[in-house]
């Protein structure tokens, strides 16, 4: 470069970056944004035309199409996205919104193409300090500070990814953790500890005097919890100490992955991604890992045993879900997020003849309490051990909720974490849906947010629930059109560690004897979200399980998965007929499906407490178990803190899309290959659902031989 070049360049960057010239946030309209006072086109009794949609089949001609479909791979006289979204109910609600011009996922995925960009995708742009953005490429392969390729990468991987995830799940548990508190010491909050006896279990577990009273237990083993996730990192978790299996916590030690306190965990590793700290990218890497420890003792497995605790143990039972749930002619209200706490005392409160009655006089047949995403996941797995009146079933998964409350009927959508979408107050300000945040952590514009207080749950539940009957008596005096698509599926849900081994006798000797012969080769945890991207909207994930029923592997699902395996009819036993001949046999003679519903993302907990305990019964370590792991259609932080997970516990973890870290042969190679030969797991990565289903077989096949089977 000359001098007159370098003088040039900064003198562009100089004018680009002076804020004088014309910005994009310019160009944009009021309408671009989603605080609804901005919109002053959204006509709340402005035409929406029911009428002029392709509505879908009855549900057997549905799952008959769907099979077709993923075989054929391609329905193309509709396009993008019609081509892509497997669920009845979706299918016809996308064209309500689309037609009516509504902002909408599907719709904003094609707009982002072909935006979206090469170095974001294989994470080579950082824009951490005021020298940037800089991406990397061979014309300029460091960024203004020196950082390479590798530690960008991998630096961009724990920041953006793992550090959010982790948090997020610990943050989860923290606040169970404050509402077992809570329950234990205010029994007028409208909270109960349902299950003592697992409370006194694991409080013996964490060393605790499990004689004492069980309210007094409750807000112990709440402080023991919230301590250990508020130590600092140098101090080892007792969370870690006392609920890993002893021999990854060995190995953990050995390697530095042995994590202290969660929050201080995310503290340390988000110092280390400041501009010029840490440039060592396998540092970085190893970092997630044990990030992945602390995400699953003091984050998932132990929210998990919480809520458990306050709304009881699953039982296995047949439950209904889907958008034909609702009715027009009562007050419909969908908890959605990822901790049903306050919804399940909502439901509680629903269920009294006292409320059910309010909705009379408020002109209503009654109120039901549906769930939506995976806090619908739970509420539906929980709900078999209440059968409560005011709980109305599982709606859908994240992708559907715009779609959701275009129906009209929604009166009160109340959220918690994650997955509300940030355009809803334009649907509820259209649609007439009263928007509620129940945790001041999640706050949408132009939208009310209750505070999170647990010792007033009752109280809080009272107030969400009177806004329902305010905004139905609204929906019924402006008398507007709805459309409620008919389709319902029906689904066996309740599976957890505790209510397998019951079904199974009270051990899980029937099940390992089952996979010792061969009927069942392995076990596959097909977990997390669903992405809007071509070729997946569920159908990634539904090819990849149907393949591995085929071949008699065993598969447990959490998160949105769950919703695509119940819409398209894989929790029902009658899904039996489609698995391999081992697995068949088994599944029809417990009566079960080949998927085994677990319930929501965040229920991975319990998925790795069923793997502990059966590797506690064959007497190895888990990485030594014929089991899989996949995220067919992984989405957010918390999937890849979940992998990060995984791979501590030593099993192979199958992402797609493919995540950001392809711009550093490093980096993948590490997560590809190395972290397995250090006795962790391993990341594969593979978009063809082939020969995904193939690398699931292989890797269970090889533990089988190593464990002696064949
Ligand atoms: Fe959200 Fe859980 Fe993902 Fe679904 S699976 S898209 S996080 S709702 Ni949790």
């Amino acid at each position: 470069m000359t001098d007159n070049d370098i003088k040039n360049s900064f003198e562009g960057s100089a004018k680009r970056m002076s804020g004088e010239n014309q910005t994009i946030k310019a160009t944009l309209t009021p309408e671009d944004y989603n605080d609804p006072a901005l919109h002053k086109d959204i006509n709340p009794k402005g035409p929406i035309d029911y009428n002029a949609i392709e509505k879908s089949p009855a549900m057997e001609d549905v799952h008959k199409w769907q099979r077709e479909h993923i075989k054929t791979d391609d329905q193309s006289k509709d396009g993008y996205p019609m081509n892509v979204i497997i669920d009845p109910a979706m299918r016809e609600m996308y064209q309500v919104v689309h037609n009516a011009g509504m902002t909408n996922v599907f719709d904003r995925f094609s707009q982002q193409q072909p935006t979206q960009c090469k170095f974001c995708i294989e994470g080579l742009s950082c824009q951490l300090c005021a020298n940037g953005p800089c991406r990397i490429s061979p014309k300029s392969p460091r960024g203004t500070c020196g950082v390479d390729a590798h530690t960008m990468v991998a630096r961009n991987f724990m920041y953006r990814h793992v550090t959010i995830g982790t948090s997020a799940n610990i943050f989860h548990c923290h606040q169970a953790a404050r509402t077992l508190k809570a329950a234990g010491e205010h029994p007028e909050s409208g909270l109960k500890i349902r299950d003592g006896e697992k409370l006194k279990k694991y409080a013996e577990m964490a060393g605790l005097d499990s004689g004492m009273p069980v309210d007094k237990l409750a807000g112990a083993f709440a402080d023991w919890v919230i301590a250990d996730i508020h130590a600092p990192f140098h101090a080892p978790s007792k969370c870690v100490e006392a609920f890993a299996p002893q021999m990854r916590k060995d190995l953990w030690r050995k390697l530095d992955l042995f994590p202290g306190g969660g929050y201080s965990e995310v503290a340390y590793a988000q110092t280390q991604c400041m501009t010029n700290f840490n440039a060592d990218p396998v540092e970085f890497l190893l970092r997630s890992v044990r990030l992945g420890v602390a995400n699953e003792y003091q984050g998932l497995f132990l929210l998990n045993i919480i809520q458990e605790i306050l709304i009881g143990t699953q039982t296995i039972c047949m439950k209904k879900q889907n958008m034909g749930l609702l009715k027009d002619n009562m007050v419909n209200v969908i908890a959605n997020g990822h901790m049903p706490l306050l919804s399940h005392v909502a439901i509680d409160l629903a269920s009294t003849d006292e409320w059910q009655q309010k909705a009379k006089d408020a002109g209503a047949a009654g109120i039901q309490i549906l769930g939506h995403v995976c806090e619908g996941q739970q509420l539906m797995n929980y709900s078999g051990s209440h059968d409560q009146m005011g709980y109305g079933g599982q709606e859908g998964e994240w992708l559907s909720e715009e779609y959701l409350l275009s129906t009209g009927v929604i009166d009160l959508f109340m959220f918690d974490y994650n997955c509300t979408i940030p355009t809803l107050p334009l649907y509820a300000k259209k649609f007439g849906t009263k928007l509620l945040s129940t945790h001041p952590v999640i706050k949408l514009q132009g939208t009310e947010t209750l505070d999170f207080i647990p010792e007033k749950m009752s109280e809080q539940a009272g107030k969400a629930l009177d806004k329902a009957l305010e905004a139905f008596k609204i929906r019924k005096a402006e008398n507007r059109a709805t459309y409620i698509p008919p389709h319902v599926s029906e689904c066996m849900v309740g599976f957890s560690t505790e209510s397998i081994k019951d079904a199974l006798g009270g051990s899980f000797k029937p099940l390992i004897d089952q996979i010792a012969n061969g009927n069942i080769r392995g076990i596959a945890t097909i977990v997390g979200c669903t992405t809007a991207r071509f070729g997946q909207g569920g159908s990634n994930i539904f090819k990849i399980t149907k393949g591995l029923i085929e071949n008699n592997i065993l598969v447990l699902s959490g998160g949105c998965t769950s919703s695509v395996m119940e819409y398209t009819g894989l929790t029902n036993p009658k899904a039996a007929d489609e698995a391999g001949e081992g697995l068949k046999a088994v599944c029809k003679q417990l009566g079960i499906p080949p998927v085994l519903n677990f319930g929501a993302c965040v229920d991975i907990g319990k998925m790795t407490l069923t793997a502990k305990e059966l590797a506690d019964a064959l007497g190895v370590d888990t990485n030594k178990l014929p089991l899989v792991i996949g995220a067919p259609e992984y989405l957010e932080q918390k999937a890849v803190a979940d992998a990060c997970t995984a791979v501590a516990l030593g099993w192979l973890v199958h992402i797609a899309p493919v995540p950001s870290i392809t711009g550093s042969d490093l980096v993948v190679k590490t997560l590809t290959e190395t972290t397995e030969t250090l006795g962790l797991g391993k990341v594969v990565v593979e978009l063809d659902a082939v020969k995904t289903i193939q690398i699931y077989v292989d890797h269970i096949e090889k533990k089988r031989k190593e464990l002696g089977l064949n």
